[in-house]
């Protein structure tokens, strides 16, 4: 972004594709100075987080997939995506809803992609979950750590590689070893996933995306608090 242009100037379609820019170039102020000023407009946390953020990330991907962007620049505009997420979290979690649920939910075993699993935990959060965000690169052991301190009614696995969703398979058959697999909601997401894979692995559910985890946990946790139910009253 050139240093005199005046983001409160452009139209709310124009600042958005300059926010698409920006994030493509990495630039973490600009990118926290147009979330304000959207704000400043009264569009909503989410509507900010998907039009101007998720879709500026995917335009990224794009070209990181087809070899324009490498490594380094993409860490760039990972920055500035988290710096804009970090404004709006706060914003989303705001609903003083009571705590429907708890998960724990950590990007796997050799895998440090992390923002996707961020978004998820926010609108977790935002719904009314109480969530514990192990962060990147959990071998089973901070899983099974964190079963035990957090005694979460969700475990959620994210993995972005090819090479690291297998992992999730592994973190699910321990649990089953253990005789603890039927204890929780187990919920799997990453962009290589897909809903054949969750089954196969056996997880409950495969979530496309961070309103789709929302829903399903919800889903799934109400199936199971009225199963539990059922048999108090059978
Ligand atoms: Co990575 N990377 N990357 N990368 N990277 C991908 C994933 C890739 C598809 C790019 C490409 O080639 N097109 C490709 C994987 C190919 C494959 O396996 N088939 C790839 C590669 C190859 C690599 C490296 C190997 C590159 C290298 O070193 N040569 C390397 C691996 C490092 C490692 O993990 N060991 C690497 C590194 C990186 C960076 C560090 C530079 C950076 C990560 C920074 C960070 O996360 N802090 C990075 C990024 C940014 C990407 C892309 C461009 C964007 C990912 C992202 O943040 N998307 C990505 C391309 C792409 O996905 N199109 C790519 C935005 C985010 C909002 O979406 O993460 O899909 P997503 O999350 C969604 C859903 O998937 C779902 O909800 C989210 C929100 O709606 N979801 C869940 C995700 N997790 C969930 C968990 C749930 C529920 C839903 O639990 C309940």
């Amino acid at each position: 972004m050139s240093d005199d242009l005046d983001l409160n100037s452009l139209s709310d379609e124009d600042l958005v594709a300059q926010m698409h820019d920006d994030l493509y170039d990495g630039l973490k102020e600009e990118i926290e100075a147009a979330v304000h000023v959207l704000l400043g407009r009264k569009w909503t946390p989410y509507d900010i987080l998907t039009q101007a953020l998720v879709e500026g990330m995917r335009i990224v991907g794009v070209d990181f997939r087809d070899g324009i962007l490498f490594v380094p620049e993409v860490l760039l505009s990972a920055n500035a995506m988290k710096a804009g997420m970090a404004i709006l979290r706060p914003l989303l979690a705001e609903t003083g809803a009571p705590k429907v649920g708890k998960m724990i939910i950590g990007t796997v075993k050799g895998d440090i992609h992390d923002i996707g699993k961020n978004l998820v935990c926010m609108m977790m959060e935002g719904a009314g979950f109480e969530v514990i965000n192990l962060g990147i690169n959990n071998p089973v052991e901070n899983f099974l750590k964190a079963i035990e301190e957090h005694q979460p009614d969700i475990i959620g696995m994210s993995a972005l590689l090819t090479t690291t969703m297998p992992y999730m398979k592994v973190v699910i058959d321990t649990l089953k070893e253990k005789g603890i697999r039927n204890d929780y909601v187990v919920l799997v997401g990453g962009a290589p996933l897909n809903e054949a894979f969750a089954n196969a692995i056996g997880a409950d559910a495969y979530c496309r995306d961070a309103a789709v985890a929302v829903e399903t946990a919800k889903a799934l946790l109400a199936r199971r608090q009225g199963s539990v139910q059922q048999r108090a009253t059978a």
